[in-house]
């Protein structure tokens, strides 16, 4: 049976419980959300179907740093969808030219590459290494490796899970791609020893795994990966997909350490959460190994992604948020190191800025976690685990003081129940 305009009308008004409903009977099961579902999101705050209102201390997984539906990134949104939404690249559009000096001024690098998600450009990124490694490393043909670390997540594709040592992300979905090394995490070392492969074209990283429990290297890391990928000729790819646009405190998390990868990978806040854009950036030896016809993207570099992530990086910088990150993140953690001292349920807190995480207890398959994201929905504030004993809790950068000390109080009231 066809659906016919007569037969569907969409409903402002849907209940949660029928919304929900209707995703267990018609969508697909690749996703365990919380029972909340929402209807409005402005600022720091969202409301579910019944106008209750919560502190969202998820973020979107960082794609909403801007805040949700930002007047001025919604506006630029509305503007630029009524001109031209997507030309393809197979003719230029009056915005493309304009988002790539924009961003490689403001970035600091010679050439952008645009694509949409964040696993699309973290791919680009792959291609751009393997193809430097042949054309100017002089790696054989098909030898190329690429290096990650364990722990890593940069996304869903057969590409991106073929270099996960989580099971729940591979398992079943085999064979794997080729030419990947695994060394852990935060160890010098193993990098060492991995890049004296000669074959090796990049070391790809997260400045701050995310997935993996927000977990923050030792201070000088970043300094030293980009030093040891140099001294052996390796490209240094850094994935800001969810550490970048301000989030850990600083435009990028290697920001920190003054590390400028020689490839940076961005995504999610790019474009404020309210348009899929992602970029990739890099030097001229770098990018132009690629040519006409060998990579691209039918929304990459679209008018519409373009205009919105620019004015989603003005905001960002206009209404300094990425100070308000780092002011209230080292507040955040000062709270909340309190209620660790005062719950022996707490083990930790850790993060940078406002990407942070608290550790609750030892054991990876407990539900305590879960639980705890359960009550503090009914409290007013959303978040959800990485892993069975990890809670995110990362809001969006514009958040107030009064907002985030309430969501603490929040938090609190939630976990003094076990
Ligand atoms: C899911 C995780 C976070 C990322 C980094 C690349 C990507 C991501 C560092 C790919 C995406 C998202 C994906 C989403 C949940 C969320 C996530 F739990 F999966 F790992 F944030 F930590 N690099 N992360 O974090 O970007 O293609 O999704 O735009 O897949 O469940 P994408």
């Amino acid at each position: 049976m066809s659906i016919t305009s007569s037969t569907f009308t969409y409903n402002p008004h849907i209940s949660s419980q029928e919304a929900m409903a209707l995703e267990h009977d018609f969508g697909a099961y690749n996703y365990h959300p919380l029972p909340v579902v929402l209807a409005k999101g402005l600022g720091a705050e969202v409301w579910d179907a019944e106008g209750k209102a919560y502190f969202d201390f998820l973020s979107a997984y960082s794609a909403v740093n801007q805040g949700h539906c930002h007047p001025k990134i919604i506006q630029s949104l509305v503007n630029q969808a009524s001109q031209i939404t997507l030309t393809s690249r197979a003719f230029h559009n009056n915005v493309l030219g304009q988002y790539e000096k924009f961003m490689t001024d403001l970035f600091g690098y010679e050439r952008l590459l645009p694509m949409n998600t964040g696993v699309e450009a973290a791919e680009t990124a792959v291609k751009l290494a393997r193809r430097w490694g042949y054309d100017k490393k002089g790696i054989p043909e098909n030898k190329a490796r690429i290096v990650f670390a364990a722990g890593n997540f940069w996304g869903r594709s057969i590409g991106a899970i073929s270099s996960s040592t989580d099971p729940s992300s591979k398992k079943g979905f085999g064979p794997f791609v080729p030419g990947y090394d695994l060394i852990p995490y935060n160890d010098l070392d193993a990098l060492h020893q991995a890049l004296k492969d000669p074959h090796v074209a990049a070391f790809m990283l997260e400045p701050i795994q995310g997935e993996a429990g927000v977990v923050v290297p030792d201070p000088g890391y970043l300094q030293s990966v980009k030093a040891i990928c140099a001294e052996h000729q390796v490209l240094m790819i850094a994935d800001e997909i969810q550490t970048g646009i301000g989030r850990t405190g600083k435009m990028l998390a290697c920001d920190h350490e003054n590390v400028r990868p020689d490839i940076l990978v961005l995504g999610k806040a790019l474009a404020g959460g309210v348009f899929p854009v992602s970029a990739v950036l890099c030097d001229d030896e770098i990018m132009l190994n690629i040519g006409p016809g060998e990579h691209g993207s039918t929304f990459g570099g679209n008018p519409l992604g373009c205009r919105v992530a620019m004015t989603s990086l003005e905001v960002l910088l206009e209404e300094g948020m990425i100070e308000n990150a780092d002011r209230l993140g080292k507040l955040f953690r000062s709270e909340m190191q309190k209620l660790v001292d005062k719950y022996a349920l707490l083990q930790l807190v850790r993060g940078k800025g406002l990407l942070n995480a608290v550790v609750i207890n030892d054991r990876e398959d407990s539900k305590t976690a879960w639980n705890i994201c359960l009550k503090m929905m009914e409290l007013g504030i959303l978040a959800k685990p990485t892993h069975g004993n990890i809670i995110r809790l990362a809001p969006p950068l514009v958040i107030n003081e009064t907002q985030l000390l309430e969501g603490i109080n929040r938090f609190e009231r939630a976990i003094s129940g076990f």
